[in-house]
């Protein structure tokens, strides 16, 4: 099993299509393990995604993930790293193939509605950001052996 860290940006909240998203990943067979609506601290955005500190788009990257609440999660499944950037679709809404979340609900890179980890390390590295050991509920579904 692994863990991927999954967030649904502002734009996703302000629209109200926190509820169709997440329904994607429930029905997929994922398990959300942890959720929380917050506003990022602009501290903990710029850390988030340190990995483009030297790109152009960083500054309006980090106004854009601050503006308004996101929300937070930690999400498990078998594979579900992969799984989950092939739900999410490519960075530009543009390039996305209909059927994924970017596909379906976005048009602007700089407007597309959710993040998802890209790498087990990436994944271990931002939910030790967002989320305490405590916060991270584990429980077995009943239904478990149906997906699996
Ligand atoms: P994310 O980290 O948010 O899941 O997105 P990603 O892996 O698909 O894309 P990444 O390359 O990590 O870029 C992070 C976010 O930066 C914004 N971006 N803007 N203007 C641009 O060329 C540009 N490129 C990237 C997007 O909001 C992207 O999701
Ligand atoms: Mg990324």
């Amino acid at each position: 099993m692994q863990k991927s860290f999954v967030m649904l940006k502002p734009d996703a909240v302000l629209r109200r299509l926190t509820g169709k998203i997440l329904t994607r990943f429930e029905e997929r067979g994922l398990q959300i393990l942890a959720a929380k609506m917050m506003i990022i601290p602009r501290a903990q955005a710029e850390e988030h995604y340190a990995e483009h500190q030297e790109k152009p788009f960083f500054g309006d990257l980090v106004e854009y993930i601050t503006s308004g609440p996101v929300l937070a999660m930690v999400i498990e499944g078998d594979e579900c790293i992969s799984l989950i950037r092939k739900m999410v679709g490519a960075t530009n809404p543009q390039e996305a193939d209909l059927g994924t979340i970017r596909g379906d609900f976005a048009i602007q890179t700089g407007r597309n509605i959710v993040h998802a980890s890209d790498s087990p390390a990436s994944a271990e590295r931002e939910i030790a950001l967002f989320f305490q050991d405590d916060e991270i509920c584990k429980y077995q579904l009943p239904d478990q052996e149906l997906v699996y």
